[in-house]
């Protein structure tokens, strides 16, 4: 079941948005709104959508307060960086004019990410034991973890990418849970998503698997071995690939407090944060799946820049 919402279609909203140089016109055809999901149709139901559709967005899923008071808490660590606008309120997450220094803002971020605040965000109760439900026994929550922020105005996008390219170590029945931690609106480029790409990426990673047999176990499980794009990625390209997938990227104004869950096959994106307001884009994206199947030891450290996962 989804839910109605008061959407405008993309067509009237002018929506221009960019990746890599490239713009996603709302013109083309190419861009249309993902569909939202009431948790409360249950979890059968729930894990019903996420396997039709490679995706399920949990519509006010955790409570919007908790997650507003959490942005708070991380803007104000980082506001002794200088990315937050002096005298503003750290939960808005205003961006200062001024560009902050790279390296104080990433070890920062790097204390963040292993902070008990964080663990206990990412591990809260409603989530955890919803986990559990959808995975069908003890869910397992990845240690590595990762909380992205992007300044407006930057250049800063994710490419097009499916998750299992980086956790070919383990099982592939993995869920990323992708959070928006704050208020999140199309133009401030949260995740897009490739429509049925979930089919997509499984015959991709098929092709993948036939083509890296050959290669030490290390390579083969390695997102940048030499059968892969630069990085992992699919394309930087997003256009392009709804063209010549003949499909449309989903995009969606999140809220505080919508869980997105996507398959690890299916394909996703970002775009340019062009918030008019000046506003962080602020989420976390982490990987639950059941305790029994395989892990990938990769991902049993905390996220490091530059752990080439
Ligand atoms: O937030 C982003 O820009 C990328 C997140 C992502 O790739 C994921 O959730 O798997």
């Amino acid at each position: 079941m989804s839910i109605p919402m008061q959407i405008m279609p993309v067509r009237q909203r002018e929506l221009s948005l960019v990746a890599n140089g490239k713009v996603l016109s709302a013109a083309s055809d190419r861009l249309g709104y993902l569909t939202p999901t009431d948790p409360g149709i249950g979890v059968d139901a729930i894990r019903r959508l996420y396997e039709e559709n490679g995706y399920v967005w949990l519509k006010g899923f955790l409570p919007r307060q908790y997650v507003i008071d959490f942005r708070g808490w991380v803007f104000g660590h980082m506001a002794k960086t200088g990315l937050i606008e002096d005298g503003t309120d750290p939960r808005d997450g205003i961006s200062s004019a001024m560009a902050p220094e790279g390296r104080d803002v990433d070890r920062c971020l790097m204390s963040l990410v292993r902070s008990v605040a964080y663990e206990g965000f990412c591990a809260q109760p409603r989530l955890s034991r919803f986990m559990d439900e959808f995975l069908s026994g003890i869910s397992y929550l990845h240690k590595r973890k990762i909380m992205r922020h992007v300044r407006p105005g930057t250049t800063t996008a994710t490419p097009a990418h499916y998750d299992l390219v980086y956790l070919r170590g383990g099982t592939s029945r993995i869920v990323t849970a992708w959070i928006p931690i704050g208020d999140i609106s199309v133009e401030m480029g949260g995740l897009t998503y490739l429509e049925g790409s979930h089919t997509i990426g499984a015959e991709m990673e098929r092709e993948f698997s036939e083509q890296n047999k050959d290669l030490s176990p290390e390579e083969r499980i390695s997102a940048f071995n030499r059968n892969m794009t630069e990085g992992g990625w699919v394309s930087k390209d997003l256009p392009d690939m709804a063209e010549r997938f003949d499909t449309r990227w989903l995009v969606a104004d999140y809220e505080a407090g919508d869980v997105m869950l996507h398959s690890p096959f299916m394909i996703h994106a970002s775009t340019t944060n062009q918030d008019s307001q000046h506003r962080l884009r602020l989420s976390t994206d982490i990987r639950y799946q059941n305790v029994e199947d395989e892990i990938d030891a990769r991902w049993n450290n905390h996220w490091a820049l530059g752990d080439m996962l």
